[in-house]
This record gives structure tokens, sequence and C-alpha cells, in this order.
């Protein structure tokens, strides 16, 4: 749903960079002698010379279009180039374009905030270095301005003016000028992306997001457009309602059907009392922003994908139908996620923390119910091992609902499996009671969405499955446990144990960590094992918490048995130069446990400090 918010106060120069034609290029680079001819890149998948996914600019020129298939593409074009999308595991491997992808980022993030937005689009917050050039250097003090500026588009310019004097106007409004600095810039990032990769883009350069991205793919390839404020009529009056992004599907038939409106324009006539009253406070609100061309978005600093993804599709004749053949697809994709989560840790130092399986299925006519395949998810444990054990139960459970208790024939037709809530791995400054407040965090979070015993996930879709999650919005961001106003007694995320805290402490005068280790009703279905892990029913969650347990003495672990519920905790998993971070007072509870612990039992396990829960399992 789209987010209504207000403009920002000060002006902002917005960038949206897009690859042109982006899997070709990839391949061109890959493989000079296909450069400069007609090339297209298709799906693994032979039927038809394979589905077109990537068509260069050349082959364009022939009509050759995505939705053609190879074959078709060689009766419009004889002499085109296919090259097959590389293949692991039966499916695709986008590995090489995403680390194309990852190449271009790290050039555009030297000068300014910089978003990832798909795996081959990016926004960039270029206000600061415009002020600074406006400041220092803005174009009219340039002895020349470079050929890849001057041969910007620059939207509505008026009486035959040049792009050269509208980018030198010393007369111009400050948001002007501070969109021609915009433009020297990406003209210089753009020529800089092409030195060091070979590959072209496009950009588009306004005060916002919303229009930036409107502007990238006016002028393709190898081009940029500028938004200037006074264009913005213009460009949203001519603009099919459809092509905004977030009103291509029900809510832009709907202001089609309903209100006639034909293009984002046409939503002027309209009040926004008027469209509230029709759509609702939030979405009536952006719709008569978006009518103005106002869009508040940020540019979120990220440069890493905000979730991983791997996802392939059974049409017809090739949708699964027994469990030992999903079990083989579903292994193999675990097995994709698995690498790329071990690659994420090892590179960037972040962890996922929920897995998530989606499928989508058919049953025999005349089944009873109609209901879908319920998307499943459950805390992440690390391992290849581990997550194709959890997904395969999740997709049990998903199978059951699916059935509805009936026996019936059925057939898989989409799979996918994928990994959100990555938070950078806590260190140094994060203390423990944050470690454990984001762990208890994500338990219930995740028990509140959904559980291997019920209920569906709502937070993702097939179609943001099938690569990079990018855009997935739904992830919490990591919390600071131990604001300074809470003396670390309150924990967002961890509400339902606030008024405990603050009830249970005041009367003893000291806010104990023992209120962070109390047990949630979820830790029953998933406790806590060695290495962080779940388990499938709840019997065997019993089993396996003791089997897990089975090798360590009770003497080394913190039980903490409150309302009857048992929660247990590794005394030598307590990694002491975090302990000092704690305030005082549960520092020196904590250091009274492993005392008395030690105590009782002197005796050593080795490798067991809170960093060996992070230890991926090594694959076998
Ligand atoms: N892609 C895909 N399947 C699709 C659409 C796209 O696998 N249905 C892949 C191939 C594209 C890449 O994503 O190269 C980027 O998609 P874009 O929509 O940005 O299209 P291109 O970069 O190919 O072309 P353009 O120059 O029009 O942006």
């Amino acid at each position: 749903m789209p987010i209504a918010r207000p403009a920002p106060q000060a002006p902002r120069v917005i960038a949206h960079v897009d690859l042109d034609c982006f899997y070709v290029q990839v391949e061109q680079r890959r493989r000079p002698e296909l450069r400069g001819l007609p090339t297209a890149v298709v799906q693994y998948n032979a039927w038809k010379g394979g589905g077109l996914i990537a068509v260069g600019y050349e082959a364009r020129k022939f009509g050759v279009k995505r939705s053609m298939r190879g074959d078709e593409a060689k009766m419009v074009c004889p002499d085109i180039q296919l090259v097959q999308v590389p293949v692991a595991r039966g499916k695709a491997d986008l590995n090489l374009y995403r680390d194309a992808g990852s190449e271009v980022v790290s050039i555009l993030a030297a000068k300014g905030r910089c978003e990832r937005a798909s795996i081959d689009e990016v926004y960039l917050d270029l206000t600061a270095a415009a002020e600074q050039m406006l400041t220092a250097t803005p174009p009219d003090t340039l002895q020349e301005i470079d050929e890849e500026t001057l041969k910007s588009h620059v939207l509505g310019l008026q009486n035959g003016e040049s792009v050269k004097q509208w980018l030198c106007r010393t007369d111009a409004d400050h948001l002007d000028r501070l969109l021609a600095c915009g433009a020297v810039i990406v003209a210089e990032l753009r020529a800089e992306v092409l030195k060091k990769t070979s590959f072209t883009c496009s950009a588009g350069i306004a005060h916002n997001k919303m229009l930036a991205k409107l502007a990238s793919g006016i002028h393709k390839p190898a081009q940029q457009t500028v938004v200037p404020s006074s264009s913005v009529p213009d460009l949203l009056g001519s603009l099919p309602i459809n092509k905004m992004k977030q009103l291509g599907g029900k809510l832009g038939s709907s202001l089609q059907k309903e209100l006639g409106v034909a293009t984002v324009g046409d939503l002027l006539h309209f009040t926004e009392e008027k469209l509230q009253e029709l759509y609702g406070w939030n979405t009536g609100a952006w719709l008569w922003n978006i009518a103005r061309g106002i869009n508040g978005d940020e540019v979120e600093g990220r440069l890493l994908p905000k979730s991983h993804g791997c996802g392939k599709t059974f049409p017809g004749q090739q949708a699964l139908k027994s469990l030992s053949v999903v079990k083989h697809w579903l292994n193999g994709l675990c097995e994709e996620l698995s690498e790329r989560l071990q690659a994420d840790l090892d590179k960037n130092k972040r962890l996922a923390h929920t897995l998530i399986i989606h499928a989508d299925g058919s049953k025999a006519q005349g089944a009873l119910t109609k209901r879908k395949f319920p998307s499943k998810s459950c805390p992440l444990r690390y391992g290849t091992a581990k997550i194709q054990e959890d997904a395969w139960k999740l997709f049990e459970s998903g199978l059951r609902e699916f059935l509805d208790l009936q026996s019936s024939e059925w057939a898989v037709t989409s799979l996918s499996v994928s990994a959100s809530k990555i938070f950078p791995v806590p260190t140094g400054t994060n203390s423990i009671v944050k470690y454990f407040g984001e762990k208890q965090q994500s338990y219930s979070q995740t028990s509140e969405v959904c559980d291997v015993y019920g209920e569906d996930t709502t937070s993702i879709s097939s179609s943001e499955i099938s690569g990079d999650h990018l855009s997935e919005a739904s992830d919490l961001q990591p919390v600071n446990h131990f604001g300074e106003e809470n003396n670390g007694c309150h924990s967002p995320g961890m509400t339902h144990q606030t008024n405990k805290c603050s009830t249970v402490n005041r009367e003893k005068g000291v806010c104990s960590i023992l209120e962070h280790f109390h047990p949630i009703r979820f830790l029953k279905h998933f406790p806590p094992t060695v290495d962080g892990g779940t388990s499938g029913s709840k019997d065997e969650e019993t089993e396996s918490f003791k089997n897990e347990d089975a090798g360590t003495s009770p003497s080394h672990e913190i039980q903490v048995d409150q309302q009857r519920e048992i929660w247990r905790f590794n005394v030598e998993d307590v990694d002491l130069s975090i302990v000092k971070e704690l305030p005082p007072e549960i520092q020196q509870e904590v250091q009274t446990w492993i005392k008395s612990s030690k105590r009782t039992n002197p005796a050593k396990r080795p490798g067991s400090s809170i960093s060996h829960y992070f230890a991926p399992v090594k694959k076998s």
C-alpha cells in the first residue's frame, strides 16, 4: 500500500539510475564478440527457444520483445544471438548479474546516500553533493561542461533554450540550479560506471524519488533526463495512470473505472477529501500528492538486499506431483539460499532471522476447498541441512493446510524459499540484552505472522521471491534495546514484558536481566538449541531440546523458572566482553550467576561462546 509522506522541508536532488538491458550487457562483457550484435538473454527452458528475459537495444530495433520466445525472436531477427542464462541446480543462477550490479552500486555510492532498489536500479540522494557544487563550482563557472551532461534531456525547455543555457542560467531559482548541479554529477557518475564496468546506464534527476524513477525510463539507453519542477504538470498530465508505480493494479483500475481518470494529472480534478472518502485517509492523501508530483520518500542508505530468495516455477506438465520430487527441488533451493546467506555473513557480517517458503499449487477438480497454498515461515537456522529440514517441515505444514485434511491429488506449480529480517551481527557496542532482545523479537514476530503450526505469512508475495528481495518493506530495523532513558529496563519489541519489568523491578529497586530472559509461549515450540535452532512438532521439540543438552552439565546453565516455564542458558555462552557493556546492576547480576555456576562445575565445555551460536554448520 502506498504511504502518503509530505514533501520534505528542504529541496532535494534525487537520481534514479537504471542499467540498460542489464543481463545482455553482462553477457556482452563476458563475451565481447557479442558487442554490437542483436542479442537477447533467454531463460533456462529450451521450449520454443526459451523465454526472453532481456533484449539488447540492437535487437529491439528489429522488433524483438521480452514477451517473445527465442524461436519467435529468430523469425523477426534471424541474426539474433540468444544467450542462455547461467544454470545451477536445474534453475537460473543469477549470481553473475547480482555481482555485476554490486560493482555499479559501489561506484555510485561514492557521491551520496545510495539505495539499491533492484538488481539493476539504484536511487541516489545527491542533495549534499549538489549543494556543495552550487557553492563551490556552479555549472556557469565551469570552463567546459562535458559532453555527457550536455546530452541531458531537460523536460519542458522553453523557447528553443539549449541544455547548456538551461544548465548555466544564473537567474534560475535555487531548485533548478540544484538540479543543474545534479545533472553534472550524474553524468560524471555514469561516465565512471562506463569506464570501470563497461556498462551503460540511464538516469532520471529530479526533486524526489517518484519523479526521478519516472524520468529514468523516458530516454534510454545511455541517456539522462532532468525534471525541473515547472515541467511536472505536463509530465504527469500525459502519464497514463497505470504507468505510475503502485497504480498498475486494482487501485489504478478502480480510478479508471469509477472516476474516469486516464492520466495521473486527471487526479487534479478531485479534492483530497473526496479521494480520502473514496480510498481511505492514507491512499487518498497519497493520490492527491502524486497528482502534484509530491513524494516525500527518503532514499534509504542500503547497498545490500533486504532479503534473499530463490524460486522456480513448474508450469503445465512440469508441475511437481509427489513429495519426493518436491523435496528434491526444495533441497536445491535451500542449498542455494544457504550459500547466499553464508556469503552474506562472511562478506557483510549479516545474519538473516526468518525463513519463509512459498508455493503455488493446484488440486484435483472437485476438491472441497479453494484454499490457496499458504506461505509459511519460522526462525532461520544456519547450515544447509537445517534450512532444508525446516523448509521441508514448513512445506508439509503448508500442504496439509492447502489440502484442508482432504486427501486429493495435488500439484505444485511454483516453489520458493527466502530469508528475511537480515541484520548486522551484533558486535562491539551491541549489548547481550540487545542480542537476546532481537532473538525474542524475531521469534515473537514470526509467531505473530505464521509458524509451522498455523498462520499464514502475508509479508511476501511470489513475485518478490523471484530474486533479491530488495523491495521488501516489512523488515524490522535493529533496535537499540538499551536506550539511554530506559536504563536497560525497557526494550522495544518486548513491550509485553515492559510492564512486568517496571512493576516487578520497581519493587525490587533493580531491573533484572531475568526480565529479558522471560519465556514466551512461542519458545515452547521453538526452543533455542546449542546453535539457536528450532525443531518441528511440539513433541519433537521437547526431545530435541533435551538431546541438544544431553552432553551438557546442568550446572553450566542458568535456569530461569518463571510461571512454570523454563528457559535455559549456558553460562559459558556469555561473552564477558559484552557483559561489560551492560548497566552495572545487571553486570553484577550476571557475574554472580557466572561465579556460582563455575563454582558448582568448573568443567569447561570447548568451543562455547556466544559467537559459537552464530558459527555456521559446516557442510557435510
Ligand atoms: N528480468 C528478468 N525477468 C523479467 C524482467 C527482467 O529476469 N521479467 C531481468 C533481466 C533484465 C533485468 O532483470 O536485464 C533488469 O530488468 P529491466 O526491467 O530493468 O530491463 P532491462 O535492464 O533488461 O532493459 P531496460 O534497458 O529496458 O531497463
